[in-house]
């Protein structure tokens, strides 16, 4: 398509590729410094296989691209957006107010002030424009998002979500026994 990935991004690319034909699940960041952080998420969905697409769209430098993406991203298949950005972290939000798909931001720490700039750039949308905030540099918990907003519909990833759920309790319940023993 036409927002296919730039070739440093294959370095770390998961199991997949990048770019499924039909993915329902966009991820685009403002830079391709963002990327350590947000290829998590791309790990994420890989591993619940939902099919994703992953690119680099800036709010600022690439305006025009980012508007024709937020256009096209519904009518191309697309359920959910995650958006990360840093600094001046406009992204998420400009994205959020271009479709009503909807849109998680992910703060990303990329400048002196430690992500808390991107952070309340994302978090502190107007009243009618909703953006989804998770945590600096959670790209997990975007993807994570996105998979239970794609669960609503979809039987199989609601059951792989309790299947997750249930890893994460036995892990912490394994980490119990070995301290008591
Ligand atoms: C933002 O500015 C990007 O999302 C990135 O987090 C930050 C720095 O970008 P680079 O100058 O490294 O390209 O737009």
């Amino acid at each position: 398509g036409s927002y296919a990935e730039p070739e440093r991004l294959d370095e770390c690319s998961p199991r997949r590729g990048f770019a499924s034909a039909h993915p329902l699940v966009s991820i685009v960041m403002g830079s391709d410094s963002d990327l350590p952080v947000m290829k998590q998420a791309a790990v994420v969905l890989d591993q619940f296989d939902v099919p994703f697409e992953l690119s680099i769209v800036s709010a600022h430098r690439t305006a025009m691209r980012m508007e024709e993406f937020a256009h096209a991203a519904a009518g191309r298949g697309v359920k959910v957006v995650i958006a990360g950005a840093g600094g001046a972290a406009h992204l998420p939000g400009m994205i959020a107010s271009a479709t009503s798909l909807p849109v998680i931001g992910v703060p990303v720490k990329a400048s002196v002030l430690d992500g808390v700039d991107s952070l309340y750039s994302i978090v502190q949308m107007p009243r009618g424009i909703p953006c989804a905030t998770v945590g600096i540099n959670n790209s997990t918990n975007a993807a994570l998002l996105a998979v239970r907003i794609l669960a609503t519909y979809q039987p199989k990833l609601q059951r792989a979500l309790d299947d997750y759920a249930h890893t994460l309790e036995d892990e912490v319940l394994a980490k119990v026994e070995t301290l008591e023993q």
